[in-house]
Order: structure tokens, then sequence, then C-alpha cells
């Protein structure tokens, strides 16, 4: 596409202003460059700001160090090493298998144990890909209907559940436990659509807790670490973890689990980590600790909109937008995969698609219309803000601790800071909105 041209790369952005007399933007990049532009688009990313949290110390480890969010392009070589990692969301559990094949001895240091389910992860069976070429648009277009428009493989061939409109408990329990039985041995998220009720209620998420419960007690050989990697929180307050044998990795002789919540990190040491009870000597140290999600790479740039008010000051109780795509107060400014749309709760390719689609057609009728500006009316903005929260409220997720919240981030305000009403919703909303002559925008002519 010739798009190398158009591109600057290692170029990073420190400061972005608003200018009232042009209607336009102009960024500022930390070797003092500066770019104007009538238009300004963040592709920032919703998970793509690591996090490392203050330990005390981390200038005092002399061996290597590697972040999960950041990994070197060359092979990192496990070889004979005593690796320490902290964090057990979906990096630390998909590293701790790899990691453990080559390294002499692996502490994997957790704090909350997550929900894992086999990723079941194979090679393509000969003539798939191609059936699945053969029929891209169609697939496309039933995507598009989905809660995540997420691809699955229903429509393929071997997919063995149905998507269930029932109740979890509308069956028996031996015919619900053949469901489970089966979505567990064609791994991924087969079981989130199993049934209706297994992610909205209490009850339906603790049917699933007890059944992973049950494999962990199975898979791992040691009764203690078993009791240790059970979730306790409620199945769908979280991102459902895939991994590949991940429960299995405990029953390896090198490898250890340590429970952080109740024995915590005190700091770093030059040898290690020290923990409260214990000293974990290492030769390397991982940071599977997550992301500054969502909002993290747009704080990180100094956005200053009309009247010289700073996106900061704006978002310091949480985010604020309307459809996730623009702020009041700072026209022009369009957010792709930002807090308050869909972003990473769906299919990020088709989610980023709908979005710069949009985008697209908006600014092309700006210029058919001789518009100057957009940006939300503030009353749209502060309806949306709300409609986000009723939707977090009426689910599961807001009852537990995670980067959904930012509540993994000491200090950030704690939000639910994605849209939950489903990506053929959030696309149908945008779609009236652009039809309606940008209902809920102020456009403010040339
Ligand atoms: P996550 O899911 O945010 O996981 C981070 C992990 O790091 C999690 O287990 C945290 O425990 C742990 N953590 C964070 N801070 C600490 C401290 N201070 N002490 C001990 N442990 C800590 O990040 P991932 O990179 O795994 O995954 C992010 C998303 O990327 C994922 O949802 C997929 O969509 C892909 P906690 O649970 O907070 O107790």
């Amino acid at each position: 596409f010739d798009m190398a041209r158009n591109i600057r790369f290692s170029t990073r952005i420190t400061s972005a202003a608003y200018d009232e007399a042009s209607g336009g933007w102009t960024v500022e990049t930390e070797d003092s460059e500066t770019f104007a532009a009538r238009w300004l688009i963040m592709a920032t990313g919703p998970l793509s700001s690591t996090h490392i949290p203050p330990f005390p110390g981390r200038e005092d480890f002399t061996g290597e160090v590697y972040h999960t969010g950041v990994w070197p392009h060359h092979p990192v070589d496990f070889t004979g090493k005593r690796v320490a990692m902290i964090g057990t969301g979906s990096s630390g559990v998909q590293a701790t298998p790899v990691i453990a094949r080559d390294a002499a001895q692996l502490t994997v240091l957790q704090r909350t144990p997550g929900h894992s389910w086999p990723a079941r992860n194979r090679a393509m069976l000969p003539g798939e890909q191609e059936a699945v070429k053969a029929r891209y648009p169609e697939l496309r277009e039933y995507w598009q209907t989905l809660p995540g428009a997420t691809f699955f493989r229903t429509l393929l061939t071997d997919d063995p559940i149905v998507p269930g409109t029932g109740s979890a408990f509308d069956v028996s329990d031996e015919e619900r436990l053949a469901i489970f039985e089966r979505a567990w041995d064609y791994g991924g998220y087969a079981v989130l659509r199993a049934f209706s009720d297994l992610v909205t209620t209490e009850a339906g998420s603790l049917l699933v807790n007890a059944f992973i419960h049950e494999k962990i007690s199975t898979i791992v050989s040691d009764q203690e670490t078993a009791e240790m990697l059970k979730p306790r929180q409620l199945f769908g307050t979280k991102r459902l973890i895939l991994d590949s044998d991940y429960y299995e990795t405990f029953n390896q002789p090198h490898v250890d689990l340590v429970d952080v919540r109740s024995d915590p990190i005190e700091r770093l040491t030059q040898a290690g980590i020290k923990t409260r009870d214990r000293q974990i000597d290492a030769d390397m140290v991982i940071f599977a600790t997550g992301f500054d999600a969502m909002t993290g790479s747009l704080s990180r740039i100094d956005f200053t909109g009309k009247d010289g008010i700073r996106l900061a000051d704006v978002w310091q109780g949480g985010p604020q937008s309307y459809l996730g795509m623009l702020v009041s107060g700072f026209p022009n400014l369009f957010i792709i995969g930002g807090p308050q749309s869909c972003s990473a709760l769906a299919n990020v390719i088709l989610a980023n698609e709908q979005q710069v689609d949009w985008f697209c057609q908006c600014i092309r009728d700006m210029l058919d219309r001789d518009n100057r500006t957009i940006e939300p009316a503030p009353e749209a903005q502060t309806n949306w803000v709300e409609h986000i929260a009723e939707l977090a409220d009426a689910s599961l997720y807001t009852k537990a601790d995670s980067w959904y919240l930012g509540s993994n981030i000491e200090g950030k305000p704690r939000n639910f800071l994605l849209y939950l009403g489903g990506y053929p919703a959030y696309r149908a909303r945008c779609e009236k909105v652009a039809e309606e002559g940008y209902e809920g925008f102020v456009l403010e002519p040339a």
C-alpha cells in the first residue's frame, strides 16, 4: 500500500495543543519537532503502556529484567537460569510453561489466581484456511452480529458448543457437566457461549468456579499448590485466561508458586526478590504485571484543548467522552480503541475498522458541509459516561479489581473503562448518530 512514506517511526509525542484560530492541532515530539494537523487521530492502543509496580530496590537487582509487555525482539535464553516472575494474568500464565521448559528454576509470584482455561491451540487442518478464506465476506458479516465481534469456529467445523441462550440451571447437573467437559476439551472461549448466565449472574458464575476448582485439584498433584491456584473471585469479573499446560507446569519439581497475598513482596534485592518470609534468589526477574490500560498511553501525552483546558484535568476522576471517540472541549481529536468504546472487549480488528470508517466518513461529511470542527455536546457526553457506568453496574465486572476498572494502578480512579453493551449495539449507535447529522455533537461552521 506504499504506506511507509507516510509513517515516521521511533517518534514519541509528548504534547498536543488545540489552536482555536486554525481549528486544528499542533503535536510536539520529545525532540521538540512540531507537526500541525486539522484532525488528530490517536491510535495509541488500549493495552500498550506497561506497568511495573513501584517495588523498592528495583535498581538494586543485578540480574536480567524483563516486562512481558515490552519483550525484546531478540531471543531470551532461560537455559539453566533461576527465573522469578511476578504476575499471573494472561501474560504470566501463558509465559509460565514456556519459561519452565528451559529454566533451572522458576518461581511464580501470584497475588490473585485467575480463571484459566486450555487454549488448545493447534495447527490448521488441511484445507481449513482455504475454507475460511472462501467464506470471508459471510463470516465477517456474521461476526459483526456477535457481542464481541469475535471469530469462532462454530460456522466452520468442529466447535462442540452451540451458542446457548438458556440458563445453566435449565439443564441437569449431568448435562451441564458434560457441556463444560466438552468446552474444556475443545478449549478457547467456547464455554462463554454455552449458557446465557455464566458471566452475568453470581449463581451461574459459581458453577464455572466449581468446575475449574475440580479441574485444578485433578491436574495439580500437590494439593497445597492446587488450593493456591484456585480462583476465589467470581468467574466473569475478569477476562478468561487461555493457557497451554499452565496448571500441569506446577507438577514439575523446579517450578514453585509463591502466594504474595499472604507473603507480600517487600523489595527487590541485589540477588532477587525479598518477600516478608523468604528471599528468592534469581538470575532473571520478569514483570508480568500488566498495563496502565485504556487511558495510560493518552495520559502520557499532555493534551491541551479549548481555553487551555487539559485532558489530564478533565479525566482526573475518570475518562469523559462521547461514544469513546471524542471529548468535549477537544475538537477534531479522535480516539481509536479508546476508553468507553468496545475496544479491548471486541475483536480489535473489526472494532478498529468500524471506528476508522466512522472517522473517515465524519471527516468527509465535515469537508462536504464545510464544517470546521466537531466535538461532543457536554450533555451527550455526560449521558454517555452515565450509560457506561450503568452497564457496568449491572454486570459482574465491577465485583473484582482489574485493569478494566483501572484498579490495578495505584491512585488511578476506579471506573469501568469500556462499553459493555456489545459491539452490534455500539456499531448501530454510532451509525445512527452519524445518520442523524451527528446527533449529540457540536459542529462549527467554517
Ligand atoms: P494483567 O491481567 O493486569 O495481570 C497483571 C498481573 O500482575 C496480575 O496477576 C496482578 O495481580 C499482578 N500484579 C500487579 N501488581 C502487582 C503487585 N504489586 N504485586 C504482585 N502482583 C502484582 O496483565 P496481563 O499482561 O497478564 O494481561 C493484560 C491483558 O492483555 C489481558 O487481559 C489480555 O487481554 C491481554 P492482581 O490480579 O492485581 O492481584
